[in-house]
């Protein structure tokens, strides 16, 4: 890989200013505590160096010297290796593929229906409202059988979902009352001072920190 001028720092994030998925890397690099560049990115129109570091133009990228990482789940792996501490991860291999199964199915099922609301046409929008509070009411059991998802401490899986919890309200997604238990696991995550460490301005004005 040719250093890009624009890269000074050892490790440095492309991210978009307001997306779950790159929201999900920032928030792995602030729980760990580690400092970074950011270059703030229009996804629409990629900057010529991240169009030379990455073959789909995507963010979040992460270069740390001569490694060039994509996709959040391989980026959001990697910073849990590199920097172990806090670990982000069980060392159980069941819990392991469990946690990485629900990734998964977050990145497959749910981020699709918060891009096609923040993207998309009102129907399609609509849609991806309706679809996204179905799957989290459906996962309702899951937030409230654990501190954090599906484990007692903050895993890479949190940083994943907390996110899509912080936009609700921004992206229009109201829960009834009996799905407190979720807004419950949000603030929980949102009081960690990580969190706010993780927030561009755009996201920090999405709603209320909780005290
Ligand atoms: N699968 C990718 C998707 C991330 C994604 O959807 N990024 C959007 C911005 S929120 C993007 O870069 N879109 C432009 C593109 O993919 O060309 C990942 O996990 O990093």
């Amino acid at each position: 890989m040719a250093a890009s001028p624009r890269i000074r720092n050892a490790l440095t994030l492309f991210s978009s200013r307001d997306c779950v998925v790159c929201h999900r890397v920032r928030l792995v690099l602030a729980a760990k505590g580690v400092t970074y560049e950011l270059v703030p990115v229009d996804p629409g129109n990629p900057p010529e160096d991240l169009v030379d570091l990455n073959p789909y133009h995507s963010v979040p990228t992460l270069v740390d010297r001569d490694l060039v990482l994509y996709a959040a789940s391989v980026v959001s792996e990697y910073l849990d290796e590199r920097y172990p501490h806090p670990p982000l991860m069980p060392v159980d291999p069941l819990s392991r593929a469990r946690l990485r199964l629900a990734m998964l199915r977050l990145e497959h099922d749910w981020v699709p229906h918060v891009q096609a609301i923040q993207h998309g046409n009102k129907a399609q929008a609509d849609a991806g409202r309706k679809r996204l509070k179905e799957l989290l009411l459906a996962a309702l059991p899951l937030f409230k059988a654990s501190k954090f998802f599906l484990n007692p401490e903050m895993s890479l899986a949190d940083c994943a979902i907390a996110p899509i919890i912080w936009r609700l309200p921004a992206l229009g997604v109201q829960l009834p009352k009996e799905a407190k238990p979720i807004e419950d696991y949000g603030m929980r995550i949102f009081r960690n001072p990580a969190y706010l460490r993780s927030l561009t301005p755009e996201e920090k004005a999405l709603r209320e920190l909780p005290q």
